[in-house]
């Protein structure tokens, strides 16, 4: 057996040398997850990319987006790719230069630190000069930028979060605005060794602690917690969250103290809360009014939370949507007038049920990682703007108090993303990807996105090469070995972009002259070295071993602790070193949707809205249960979930009886910028108003419409909308939708299948 990591848990498995024949969870790991269950299934799929490929246009016509997205491939030898390739590269570097390129190449990948796709990706661009990166993530692009304003960086918030443990021997109330969904936090990047999510919520709710989960779906939070649910309108928690400032402010409730000491700005955020500034108090009776929930509950939660070791805590979601700024800079307020930050089981967390990382105790240092270069091109697009940027080159726009410019991109290059999974309005999208002159994509599948490229490189699955790897936050450093041999033709990464570098006459500067061996004997053995303080085995000791633990100093952190106990000596890393309640830096940008204080925006989008008229169902598009993102969509476990091959969409009973829907429909969800079909699944734990279509399924466009999916993806349905100036975030977790019976004969699948192809003879 041998222990292998993705970013969803531990296994181990046999293999016959091609598949693998037996696989079982990690014993290590306390609650493991099905996911694993994907990966044998999915390994040789036909949607495996077996060979590397072109376009047909583009191989008979050259560089060009004619035909982009919908004609057959051409299979080529690796040596005809690469071939071809390089000159492409060639071509563009010389005639437009390095910032004609983008190589931002967003996404998860595999876990593994030396094959990670991205890293792989920028450090040979960054060799041939560099490229138009992209700052911030599809996760946390509120979070990156608005924290440091307010509470201090991101990295800091989520790498010091007070730990599980701490939050489950100490907190008597844990309001979770967003849920604590177990299924998110079974994912980190970089992977997960042992599962915990159900533990410390089990151990917590065993000494009394109680839980309120707010979120429009009940399962967002494991069943242990035997939690109290509240579901307010779909983006409604701001409206929430400043109707219970506004019950602690007035009852007296809110802790003084500590707002004098560590906070600046709290004046004018509370006067607008009493409506001095626009003449609304923030009422819990206002806030019933918008949110739905009653107004007597919102004040009760408000002297809960008051009188007990209150921790608050936000989803990720709740940012990843219009104005995501204000539910999360709420949370950080209302945690600070409760004046429990930096107590055992008290204060502010942000994404316990986001990602597994969230709570695990900071690592002493962080394991060996690929050194990526420098990139000689300055100019960057907050990750969520691809699209304006293709469409719009030359075209000005604002981030985070800066004035940007869009470039003019001719190349666009992608390994380990699918940003045809991971964007919204996918028919924007694919408007967006036939500007670009050439479209190049590595991954070991078919997905829309290498359907949309005129380059396919097939590369290896993580089981199909040596590696080590660690996830985020996690302390549990494994080797990875290969299980099997690679699948078809499909070649590492790193072994595509060495002989491309060479053919540039750049190999010497991203190989440095070491083999994929060597570079991870090198990277490891240079780290032993960096961190020659600590017992750390050497490479060939580590190698043979199933795991290293490595040091956490502080099992019992709690985030702020030092801040509180010393904010001099410890501030925090916003401007005035306290928690900005009131930015004087973000007030200076003058951005009407993200002023100096969290204030109340209602989103062009919800429930009680004018759209809503038309759309009267509240989408969510959530992360899905059986896969990570898109990954695997064609593993067993994900296909499990399907209904007649489509995606599961929920809805409460209430609504499916007012539509005439049955279990097991095939339905048609609808939007303004699309449609797609989804098998329903009625269920009473989605709130009434609201249908639950996660992300994951492969796009798979009508081929006379990409309006319309036939699989499942809610990203033809989500808008391309920012988050705000401030962010330019990506804000596809909320739209509006309606759902129908499809009436027509239900189509055939083909993203379940490779593209078509056509031999090279057959080229007009
Ligand atoms: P993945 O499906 O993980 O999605 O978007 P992301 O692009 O990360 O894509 C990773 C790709 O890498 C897969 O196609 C996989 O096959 C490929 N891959 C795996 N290993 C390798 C490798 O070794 N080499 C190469 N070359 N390729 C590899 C995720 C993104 O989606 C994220 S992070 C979030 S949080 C967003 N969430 C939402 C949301 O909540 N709601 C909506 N509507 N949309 C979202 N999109 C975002």
């Amino acid at each position: 057996m041998t222990t292998h990591l993705t970013h969803w848990g531990a296994f181990e498995a046999d293999s016959d040398g091609d598949r693998l024949t037996a696989v079982r969870p990690w014993r290590g790991d306390p609650e493991p997850m099905r996911l694993i269950e994907n990966v044998a299934s999915a390994q040789h799929h036909p949607t495996r990319v077996d060979q590397p490929y072109v376009r047909q246009g583009w191989l008979a016509r050259g560089p060009g987006a004619v035909g982009r997205g919908d004609e057959p491939f051409v299979p080529v030898s690796w040596d005809k790719a690469l071939e071809l390739l390089s000159g492409e590269l060639g071509r563009v570097y010389r005639e437009h230069g390095a910032e004609a390129v983008y190589g931002g190449s967003y996404g998860w990948a595999s876990a593994g630190r030396f094959h990670h796709a991205q890293s792989q990706a920028h450090r040979f661009l960054n060799c041939l000069g560099g490229y138009v990166r992209h700052v911030n993530s599809y996760s946390l692009g509120v979070s990156q930028v608005l924290m440091p304003h307010v509470f201090g960086h991101l990295g800091w918030v989520l790498e010091r979060a007070t730990s599980k443990t701490v939050l489950a021997e100490h907190a008597e109330l844990v309001v979770a605005f967003g849920g604590l969904s177990p299924k998110n936090a079974a994912v980190a990047p970089g992977g997960v060794s042992r599962h915990n999510t159900r533990g410390w919520i089990s151990a917590a709710r065993a000494r009394g602690c109680r839980f309120v989960s707010i979120t429009p779906l009940r399962d967002d939070i494991p069943a242990q917690a035997q939690a109290e649910w509240l579901a307010p309108r779909p983006g409604s928690d701001t409206a929430l969250m400043l109707a219970l400032a506004q019950v602690l402010d007035a009852e007296g409730l809110a802790d003084k103290a500590f707002l004098d000491k560590y906070t600046v700005g709290y004046q004018r955020f509370i006067g607008y809360v009493r409506g001095e500034t626009d003449g609304v108090v923030k009422s819990p009776e206002w806030a019933a009014s918008i949110t739905g929930v009653p107004a007597e509950r919102i004040r009760t939660l408000a002297r809960e939370m008051a009188s007990a070791r209150t921790f608050l805590t936000v989803s990720w979601s709740l940012q990843r949507a219009q104005y995501g700024e204000q539910p999360l800079w709420l949370g950080v307020v209302l945690a600070a007038m409760l004046g429990q930050i930096g107590l055992p089981g008290g204060g502010f967390g942000h994404g316990y049920g986001s990602a597994a990382s969230v709570g695990e105790p900071a690592r002493e240092f962080s394991p060996p990682r690929l050194p990526q270069g420098l990139n000689g091109v300055d100019t960057f697009i907050p990750v969520a703007r691809i699209a304006d940027m293709l469409l719009n080159p030359g075209q000005p726009f604002d981030y985070d108090g800066q004035h940007l410019v869009y470039p003019d991109i001719r190349l666009v290059y992608w390994a380990g993303g699918n940003p045809f999974h991971h964007h919204q309005d996918l028919a924007r999208l694919r408007a967006a990807f036939a500007r670009p002159e050439t479209v190049v994509v590595h991954d070991p599948f078919w997905t829309a996105t290498a359907r949309h490229a005129d380059i396919v490189l097939p590369s290896t699955m993580s089981i199909e090469r040596d590696d080590y790897g660690a996830g985020e936050n996690d302390r549990v450093l494994f080797p990875m070995k290969a299980i099997t041999r690679p699948h078809g033709k499909a070649r590492n990464d790193y072994a595509i972009f060495g002989e491309l570098a060479e053919r540039l006459g750049i190999g010497k500067e991203f190989t440095e002259g070491r083999t994929d061996d060597e570079w991870l004997r090198h990277l490891y053995e240079e780290w032993r070295l960096h961190h020659s303080g600590h017992e750390l085995p050497d490479f060939d000791t580590f190698w043979a071993s199933e795991h290293i633990e490595l040091p956490v100093p502080d099992p019992q952190q709690i985030l702020g602790a030092e801040f509180r106990a010393d904010p001099q000596r410890f501030p925090l890393g916003t401007p005035s070193g306290k928690i900005e309640i009131f930015s004087d830096t973000i007030d200076g940008f003058g951005y009407a949707d993200c002023p100096g204080h969290p204030v109340w925006l209602a989103p062009e989008e919800w429930l009680g809205g004018a759209a809503a008229a038309e759309f009267p169902l509240q989408l969510v598009a959530n992360q899905p249960r059986t896969k990570l993102h898109s990954q695997l969509d064609v593993g067993a476990y994900s296909q499990s979930s399907k209904i007649a091959a489509r995606e599961p969409v929920r809805m409460h009973p209430d609504d499916a009886a007012a539509r005439d829907l049955r279990d097991g429909d095939i339905v048609r969800v609808i939007s303004k910028r699309g449609n797609c079909l989804a098998g329903l699944v009625i269920d009473d734990a989605v709130r009434p108003g609201v249908a639950q279509l996660s992300t994951g399924a492969w796009y798979d466009p009508d081929p006379t419409d990409p309006t319309f999916c036939r699989h499942g993806n809610p990203n033809v349905l989500t808008p391309d909308r920012p988050s705000s100036t401030l962010s330019q975030g990506c804000a596809g977790q909320l739209s509006l939708v309606d759902i129908e019976r499809y009436a027509g004969e239900v189509p055939d699948l083909t993203v379940n299948q490779p593209p078509a192809t056509v031999a090279a003879q057959h080229l007009p």
